[in-house]
């Protein structure tokens, strides 16, 4: 066994006698009912978009049923980035379901999220799929331009900003086209550019939501977040202020580490819900909100890790932490903070209480086998003390504004 090895199981030992921490942080602020919270989403077995006239209506004048040549009924609009894998990919796929939402599959691989909706049986009025390189701002734009032309002078109605990536192996920083560290660019920055150039669109939607998956792996007041290392830290910003572009990696101005630009650009995607919600809820209206699904152990963000390191991931959150969270109900949890009641608060970092099943609820071909709904409590979750300093935050919006050309 290598030392690697060793060193996961002695602390795996470590973590069973601290079992209670799963998901939650070292304080909690408050907890809505599991009934409350899993009744709003249940999965219908068949699409039936013209008996969903109690959703609210669109401002615009434009007829509600036609949209860029597809019929979508009265559902609301709904963008998902990374909707063709792991997270993205369930969320999309819960809201299609749900009969209430056409989606947009926001994808690098258009091709792949063209196969997801296929194996899937997304009806064919019930989703898009459009091309989205969030490693590229002029993508971003592009992506927006072809958006507004599609969905002509209808409002967005939601927008989930999920799509990632880790490069925790890689020795040596990539680059995205604009010169900047590529998990800072496409968690953070690509996101930053798009919520940013959609915020007018969606002002004019009624119950519009915006959502930015965080992560616990940012907040160091928790045990996955603070014991392990790399810690997210932004430092005082230096590699923002310098300009962020290469040869900086990191937002602190550092070497550059893999895991921890993961980290800190979860940190940016925390703080930056915070703050847009601080700046923009009052004025527009946009409930904006952050969540931390539980760990979703098997999705594809760990390609880079080892084999060992993959299999014994999800046991090791299953068995020892708790902590662990299949794709399908992570996804339908992302799906709940898009869609139910009781998220309409702005500005909370979502999490659940645990509780999360390990058998999955669709069969091969992608059918629900039964009622939707997620296993544990919606809970308002409490950040870290440094992801909620205001002037960290501040500063880094403000720079973000730079960094992504916005002016
Ligand atoms: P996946 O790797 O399965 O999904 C990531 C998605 O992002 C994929 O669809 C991927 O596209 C897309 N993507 C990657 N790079 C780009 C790019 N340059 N432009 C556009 N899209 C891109 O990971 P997860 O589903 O696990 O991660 C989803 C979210 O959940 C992330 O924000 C992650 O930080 C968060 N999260 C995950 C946790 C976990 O335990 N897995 C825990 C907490 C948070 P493609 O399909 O082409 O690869
Ligand atoms: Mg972590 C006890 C709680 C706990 C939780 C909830 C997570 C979540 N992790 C916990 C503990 C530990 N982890 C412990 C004690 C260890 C040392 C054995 C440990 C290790 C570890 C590694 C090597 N954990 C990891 C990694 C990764 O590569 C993942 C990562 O950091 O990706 C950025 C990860 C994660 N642990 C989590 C979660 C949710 C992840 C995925 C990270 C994310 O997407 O934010």
């Amino acid at each position: 066994m290598t030392l690697m090895k060793s060193v996961f199981v002695l602390l795996a030992l470590l973590v069973v006698s601290t079992r209670a921490f799963t998901v939650l942080p070292l304080t909690r602020v408050s907890y809505i009912s599991k009934t409350a919270a899993s009744s709003a989403f249940t999965v219908p077995t068949a699409l039936k978009s013209l008996e969903v006239a109690e959703i609210p209506s669109y401002e615009s004048k434009e007829s509600p049923k036609v949209l860029g040549g597809i019929k979508i009924g009265l559902r609301k609009l709904v963008v998902v980035t990374g909707a063709s894998s792991g997270l993205g990919r369930e969320c999309a796929r819960s809201l299609v379901n749900s009969g209430k939402y056409f989606v947009i599959m926001a994808v690098r691989d258009v091709d792949k999220g063209k196969a997801v909706a296929k194996k899937f049986n997304f009806p064919e009025n019930s989703y898009t799929v459009m091309k989205l390189e969030l490693a590229s701002l002029q993508s971003v734009r592009d992506f927006v331009a072809n958006l507004k032309a599609f969905k002509s002078a209808r409002p967005l109605t939601h927008l989930v900003c999920n799509a990632a990536v880790y490069l925790p192996k890689d020795p040596k920083p990539s680059w995205s086209d604009d010169g900047y560290e590529m998990s800072m660019a496409v968690n953070h920055l690509g996101h930053f550019l798009l919520v940013n150039l959609l915020l007018d669109d969606m002002k004019k939607a009624k119950g519009a939501r915006c959502v930015i998956v965080g992560s616990i792996t940012g907040n160091t007041n928790t045990v996955g977040g603070g014991l392990v290392y790399p810690k997210a830290d932004l430092g005082k910003l230096k590699g923002m202020e310098s300009g962020g572009k290469q040869p900086i990696a990191m937002m602190d101005g550092k070497n550059y580490d893999g895991a921890k630009a993961y980290k800190d650009s979860k940190v940016m995607n925390m703080m930056t819900v915070s703050e847009l919600h601080r700046r923009y809820h009052k004025s527009t209206g946009i409930t904006f909100s952050s969540m931390y699904p539980g760990c979703i152990a098997e999705t594809q963000l760990f390609r880079e890790k080892r084999q060992w390191f993959r299999k014994i991931f999800p046991l090791f959150m299953k068995y020892v932490t708790g902590g662990y969270v299949g794709e399908q109900e992570a996804g339908e949890r992302l799906a709940q903070v898009v869609d139910d009641p009781i998220c309409s608060k702005s500005g909370v970092y979502w999490s659940w209480n645990g509780g999360a099943q390990t058998v999955g609820r669709y069969d091969a071909s992608g059918k629900p086998k039964g009622a939707g709904g997620s296993g544990g409590e919606i809970f308002e979750n409490q950040q870290s003390d440094a992801v909620q300093d205001r002037d960290m935050a501040m500063r880094m919006f403000d720079l973000s504004f730079d960094l992504a050309g916005i002016s």
